[in-house]
């Protein structure tokens, strides 16, 4: 909890909390920001973290950063430390990174490969399923080893996107068909052939929603982001009401192209909200990647990919990624909260596992047009925050033109959140 959690404290208890949450929501005006509170209170932070994050399927990672058995990595939803690992059959597991004995993290580092999964405190060993293999000298008769074995997430995995749910049972929904979906048009990138190039991690003093509502418009575009408009094209897809002709018939082009190669492209999306979506759109003419000049970010094309101009397949899935595949690299994007007012956004280049350093990519390139984009919107996202802490701050309206999805958003977010209070 940060300095401005502790001063916001209020005394309503937790109960009251989600009435209260009940409440703003029911009252809440849908094309028009959410009421102060869901922005900056302590309390109505924790109904996110137990409504949404603690139940909802979350983005955490790709499966070619654990390659093999025993990698992991490692990452914290809330108070809620977990661990991904790769065991020996090749499957990906999630567990609550926290020891059976007396509840140690286990895995300290960010990433790592280990034979065995050892707590540093008092070397309980698990294996990388998850059983308990050791547990110290004599822990006594009636110790069942079978009972203490690592708590395991809920996790699944397509084209090479790792989810996680902490949540107790499968959340419902079309999910599957979203991963479906995923594991068809992600087939062209063959990511367990690709590596991590490069990863920034970035903290934000924002609510999590501040960080995706800024994603999820370009309203703020043209005046904040110049390297990322050297080859993004700002529409969100053919049907966006803004998008111009001479766009329409550039996609049209384009994806006449990706028909002949088998490259899926064509708008699907999932979900109220359109919670998990996924499409294909072209970039500027003229270039290939989201570089500054628009040339290829890395020399070796991904997986069976010979065309260069496959713009960007765009991969939404709230509440916490967005992501940019490219034909040469792919950029995926990670947002967890840490606070009412800070979020932690990840940020990772992913190019061909045969690509050499220096020789096919240049990280500088790579990385440029991202974090110079990732940075602006986090001032951007700061200031939102600080203005709407004032008292001054009401919400206010949407453009339905420009900011539709924002509106879809939080159509997502607030029956969720409903959703899953009633369901307690
Ligand atoms: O992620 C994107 O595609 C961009 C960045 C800024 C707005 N958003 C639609
Ligand atoms: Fe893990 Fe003691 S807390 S071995
Ligand atoms: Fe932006």
């Amino acid at each position: 909890m940060n300095q401005n959690d502790l001063l916001n404290i209020t005394s309503a208890t937790y109960a009251d909390a989600r009435q209260e949450m009940e409440q703003l929501l029911e009252a809440r005006a849908p094309n028009y920001s959410l009421p102060q509170p869901l922005y900056n209170d302590p309390q109505m932070f924790r109904v996110d973290m137990e409504e949404v994050f603690q139940k909802e399927w979350l983005f955490v990672g790709m499966s070619s950063e654990v390659p093999s058995k025993g990698d992991y990595i490692t990452l914290e939803i809330g108070q809620n430390p977990v661990l991904i690992v790769r065991d020996a059959e090749g499957n990906i597991n999630a567990f609550h990174n926290t020891c059976r004995h007396r509840g140690s993290r286990i895995c300290t580092k960010e990433r790592g490969k280990a034979a065995n999964l050892v707590c540093p405190y008092h070397t309980w060993t698990y294996d990388l399923k998850g059983n308990l293999l050791f547990a110290g000298s004599d822990m006594g008769e009636s110790f069942d080893m079978k009972q203490n074995g690592l708590k395991k997430a809920l996790c699944k995995t397509a084209g090479g996107f790792i989810f996680i749910s902490l949540a107790a049972q499968a959340p419902q929904g079309d999910f599957d068909e979203f991963l479906a979906t995923l594991d068809e048009y992600m087939e062209p990138y063959d990511v367990e052939n690709t590596k991590l190039a490069v990863e920034s991690n970035m903290y934000e003093k924002a609510n999590w929603k501040l960080v995706i509502e800024n994603n999820r418009e370009c309203y703020h575009c043209a005046a904040n982001h110049p390297e990322l408009l050297n080859s993004l094209l700002e529409w969100d897809d053919t049907n966006d009401p803004r998008a111009p002709q001479d766009f329409v018939d550039h996609y049209n082009t384009q994806a006449a192209e990706w028909d002949a190669e088998g490259i899926p492209h064509e708008h699907r999306s999932f979900g109220p909200g359109k919670r998990n979506r996924i499409v294909r759109m072209p970039l500027k003419k003229g270039t290939q990647a989201m570089t500054m000049d628009g040339s290829e970010g890395s020399k070796k094309l991904l997986g069976r990919i010979k065309n260069p101009q496959l713009g960007s397949m765009r991969i939404l899935h709230l509440p916490n990624s967005w992501n940019h595949m490219q034909s040469d690299h792919f950029v995926v994007f990670r947002v967890l909260p840490i606070s009412a007012q800070e979020s932690l956004v990840t940020t990772k280049w992913f190019v061909h596992k045969d690509a050499v350093e220096g020789v096919d990519y240049d990280v500088k390139k790579l990385r440029h047009v991202w974090d110079a984009t990732n940075d602006q919107d986090r001032v951007l996202g700061e200031e939102n925050q600080r203005g709407i802490n004032s008292i001054g701050y009401q919400p206010g309206p949407y453009s339905e033109t420009y900011e539709f999805a924002v509106i879809n958003f939080l159509e997502w977010y607030s029956d969720t959140v409903r959703k899953n209070l009633q369901h307690r």
